[in-house]
């Protein structure tokens, strides 16, 4: 069989360098039987193009990740939610990895979608990029803001003082240089990759949320998998969660060491305690509009997710 894996982002990325970690370990353990063909972003289409793919079955697998997956699976934008998963490392891979609120609850949603949800990974905390140096909400009137396409990140920046407007991150860098947008947010080794470091001039990092993403596979595809495949598919993930929690960590260190060589002039700020604060509560009312604008089970799902972040912290 030919097994297609379709990720949003960019050779030598970190979606990149788990679906061809997955591709290596399958073809090994099914002796060739099974190939996977990996295709970058851009390649199919954009990220809101890959997860109709997968749902109608053109492939098998996918990244979607809840920052554009919530114009699909409206309740996985639980994910987005600053301030909600755990702050230790440990604690957050233990959630994203096991976490009853996503595999038992949060995937029947995806289910009723056509999708399988295989696993969710971190790839690293959300910094901004930005054309001015931000420590309030205040500082955030003018700047219009790039976040991806999830409603509810429209709304948490508009929570932050910001005017965001929802893109396609194929879009970013021309919109930067062009300035039709002064900022974005997105892990620091995304930020190095696509280059947005070239065209911005301060790197904010304010401590509020992860960039998690979550891999699918068509439903049908994997209903009609034998019992054998699926145990081999398990055991892959377990061994690929490991895997690309260290990777995503060693890439995102590295890249603001790139950064900051490549741009001399370039500013880090770090927010207080203090200045985290004042966002904290000024997103405070985000979880209650999350269940407003979703309805359903987004509200169960929420609260049972933040049961399993607390168990998990202890
Ligand atoms: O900003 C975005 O849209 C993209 N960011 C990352 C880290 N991965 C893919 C996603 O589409």
């Amino acid at each position: 069989a030919e097994w297609k894996f379709a990720v949003e982002e960019s050779p030598g990325d970190v979606q990149t360098l788990y679906a061809e970690e997955f591709k290596r370990i399958i073809e090994k353990r099914t002796g060739g039987k099974t190939t996977v063909t990996v295709y970058t972003y851009g390649q199919l289409g954009n990220e809101n193009d890959l997860t109709e793919l997968t749902a109608g079955g053109a492939i098998q697998f996918s990244n979607a990740s809840p920052g554009h997956l919530g114009t699909f699976v409206p309740e996985v934008q639980v994910l987005s939610l600053p301030f909600l998963l755990p702050e230790s490392d440990a604690a957050k891979a233990k959630v994203l990895s096991s976490s009853p609120a996503l595999y038992d609850s949060l995937a029947k949603d995806f289910a009723s979608k056509g999708l399988k949800l295989f696993t969710v990974y971190p790839e690293g905390e959300m910094v901004w990029t930005t054309k001015k140096a931000v420590r309030k909400p205040e500082d955030l009137g003018d700047v219009k803001f790039r976040v991806m396409t999830s409603p509810i990140l429209i709304e948490q920046f508009k929570l932050y003082g910001a005017n965001p407007v929802a893109l396609p991150w194929g879009e970013v860098y021309s919109g930067l240089q062009m300035n039709v947008i002064q900022a974005q947010v997105n892990p620091p080794f995304f930020i190095e990759s696509a280059k947005f470091h070239e065209v911005t001039t301060h790197l904010i990092y304010p401590g509020d949320v992860e960039y998690t993403t979550t891999v699918v596979a068509n439903a049908d595809f994997w209903n009609g998998l034998s019992d054998q495949d699926k145990t081999m598919l398990k055991e892959v993930r377990d061994e690929l969660q490991t895997f690309i929690i260290a990777k995503q960590k060693e890439k995102n260190a590295a890249a603001l060491e790139k950064m900051k060589k490549d741009n001399p002039k370039l500013e880090v700020i770090k927010l207080t305690d203090a200045e985290r604060e004042v966002f904290r509560k000024r997103v405070e009312p985000l979880n209650a509009k999350l269940v407003e604008m979703v309805g359903g089970r987004s509200g169960k799902i929420l609260e049972q997710l933040k049961a399993d972040a607390a168990a998990a912290a202890k």
